[in-house]
């Protein structure tokens, strides 16, 4: 069995209000291409598919177009690629995502939006959720079951009527969140199954992450424990922007997003390819390279020495010279104030592709001041970060900080529940 791994396309997303749907467009054509040459047997999109729950119509386009295309070269490429699985992200909206399922031929795409239930200790119930939220592959001597938990609000979980009913008055959130996990694996997983594998979008064991991630809550706990899936033999993680392994044996990977979303991101895109080994009975995971279709180039340089910076940075992607070009973000350092500066770097970049997106003038008598929030960056931040940075400047002590900074996103995420559920 092969699987295929991409996650966090955010279609429809934009840099300061600059168009990035041609890259996603490309990105798309070039994993047609893959598939069509690597012919996994399923493909996993683990969450935010688009941008915002409600994507604009060019994106919803883009992304039926790329399901139907999907099926077609599964048609014609002797059915090497079985089953398309799509989970719902933080920034997708569970329902629209679901929408086009009545349209999808059911064997082939299933579409995860909301943890919902029925969550009963029926066995009916429980089968029904199986089949919600699992596809079972039969294989020779393998069952393996692939389990698809979607991006889930702390209160999703714990209002379930079940979970209700079994908690403890005393139980803190973290204990209470466990015990929801573990009731979901332990009904999901049928008695037959041999392999389980785990497709999930949300912050799991100790990640990195890049800075464009909304920022999401789990009260109580900072992570998903691994632990938790100890003895499955994959997880598929999206959420988390910077491609990552967690854990190696078995392998749980976030692939991240196929795109730079800032400038701090690394160009460095991957998807990933698992092939289950038959010897070694785990599934090996290969990273294939995502190409670079518009590079983000972030330059500190100085008055001399810009126009040689900034061209060793562009030579670094010698295919975005005929392709998009690329998008830059330039500092530069100047001992006193040069009004002519922009012109300047203007008047370089007239014959080149590059978009200049953000230019800083750094005097160096201000450079300690560089670490201010720049206006235009403003716009880059999540609320959450902008509080952070506002108690920052507060003389404050540090348990007063993390008081302030938890009341302040749990008022974050009742807000987003709330508009969540209008
Ligand atoms: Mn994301």
């Amino acid at each position: 069995m092969r699987i295929l791994h991409t996650s966090d396309w955010h279609l429809g997303k934009k840099l300061f209000k600059k168009e990035r749907m041609p890259e996603q467009v490309l990105f798309l054509q070039w994993l047609l291409l893959t598939i069509e040459e690597r012919k996994p047997d399923i493909l996993v999109i683990a969450g935010d598919v688009f941008d915002t729950p409600i994507p604009t119509t060019e994106s919803l386009s883009v992304f039926f177009q790329f399901l139907k295309d999907l099926e077609k070269l599964s048609e014609f490429n002797n059915g090497s690629l079985k089953k398309v699985l799509v989970l719902a992200g933080n920034h997708d909206s569970a329902k629209l995502l679901e929408s086009p399922r009545p349209f999808l031929n059911k064997s082939f795409c299933k579409i995860v939006g909301q943890l919902e239930g029925p969550l009963s200790k029926e066995p009916e119930d429980i089968e029904a959720w199986q089949e919600r939220f699992s596809v079972t592959i039969n294989e020779e001597d393998r069952v393996t079951q692939l389990c698809l938990l979607p991006f889930f609000r702390t209160r999703e979980i714990l209002n379930n009527p079940w979970i209700k009913e079994t908690q403890e008055k005393e139980d803190h959130d973290e204990v209470l969140i466990l015990t929801a996990l573990k009731f979901w694996i332990k009904n999901l997983i049928k008695k037959e199954t041999t392999h389980k594998i785990l497709i999930g979008h949300h912050l799991y064991g100790s990640f990195m992450a890049s800075g464009s991630e909304q920022g999401v809550g789990l009260s109580g706990i900072d992570s998903i424990p691994l632990g938790l899936f100890a003895d499955w033999h994959l997880l598929l993680l999206g959420h988390i922007h910077k491609n990552q392994i967690l854990r190696k044996s078995p392998p749980a990977i976030y692939c991240g997003s196929p795109l730079p979303l800032r400038f701090s991101e690394s160009n460095d895109k991957k998807v990933y390819i698992y092939e289950y080994s038959k010897s070694s009975e785990e599934f090996i995971p290969e990273a294939v390279d995502i190409p670079c279709y518009r590079p983000l180039l972030r330059v500190l340089t100085d008055e001399t020495n810009f126009q040689e910076d900034i061209l060793k940075e562009f030579r670094k992607y010698p295919q975005s010279e005929k392709g998009l070009g690329c998008y830059l973000e330039l500092t530069i350092k100047q001992n006193l104030p040069n009004k002519d500066i922009l012109d300047n770097v203007r008047l370089f970049l007239k014959d080149l592709p590059i978009d200049l997106i953000n230019f800083y003038a750094q005097i160096k008598n201000d450079i300690k001041e560089s670490n201010k929030v720049n206006l235009q960056a403003i716009n880059q931040k999540s609320t959450q970060e902008l509080f952070s940075l506002y108690l920052e400047e507060h003389e404050l002590m540090p348990e007063q900080k993390l008081t302030l900074k938890n009341s302040f996103s749990s008022l974050l995420q009742e807000q987003s529940e709330e508009n969540h559920e209008n």
